[in-house]
């Protein structure tokens, strides 16, 4: 059985545990304090930071190599798109969002960031997102009317806004409506943690 080392609060534990809830199989996560990390976690993870997926002798860290393994070992239903020139373009896309929005999430979630730092990834976090907004007045999803990888990827920041204090501007309207059909997923509200659920009212 697959087990998951997860930070209860951890947007990036969070994509791993919204895949494992979607796949609908049998797993194990282990709650993991971040701020009282096991000891064994260094071992596991070089970098000692969670989600850690552990199967066999086979342990995994980083959050997108995690979900594409699961992906894989679970095809159904399929989070990567089948062609390969759409699922190279969707890597890109997870790539593109780790450059421009979760370097910033990091900020956000770095205990030791200046008041100056925290405002600025803020400010870059709602730039870029109100720039993609404007695409969900036309589709359900990041790839169109299918749910995927990318939309995993995005939902744990989408659901932090309050909690990270990022502003809502107009124009975020059609991602605010994206995002609320995100979090009445089934398996997005199975993800979610006592801490997560206390992020939103
Ligand atoms: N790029 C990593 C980021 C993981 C990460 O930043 N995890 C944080 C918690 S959200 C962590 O474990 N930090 C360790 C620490 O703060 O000591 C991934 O996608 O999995």
């Amino acid at each position: 059985m697959m087990k998951l080392y997860s930070g209860t609060a951890c947007p990036f534990s969070h994509r791993c545990r919204i895949v494992l809830f979607e796949k609908g199989m049998d797993f194990e996560i282990i709650d993991v304090d971040i701020h009282s990390k096991p000891e064994d976690l260094a071992v596991m993870n070089p970098y000692n930071e969670v989600p850690v997926l552990v199967e066999r002798d086979l342990t995994l860290y980083e959050s997108g190599i995690i979900n594409e393994y699961i992906d894989e070992r679970f095809p159904h239903p399929q989070l990567m798109p089948a062609d390969p020139v759409m699922r190279a373009r969707t890597r890109l896309m997870l790539f593109n969002f780790e450059r421009e929005l979760f370097i910033h999430v990091k900020t956000l979630e770095d205990g030791s960031s200046t008041k100056k730092a925290l405002e600025a990834a803020r400010v870059a976090i709602r730039d870029s997102l109100t720039q993609i907004a404007p695409v969900f007045a036309k589709q359900k999803y990041m790839l169109g009317e299918e749910f995927s990888m990318l939309d995993v990827a995005i939902a744990p920041l989408l659901w932090r806004f309050d909690h990270y204090g990022i502003e809502v501007t107009k124009a975020m309207a059609p991602l605010m409506k994206y995002a609320e059909r995100l979090f009445s997923r089934e398996a997005f509200i199975e993800s979610l943690t006592a801490n997560e659920k206390a992020m939103r009212k």
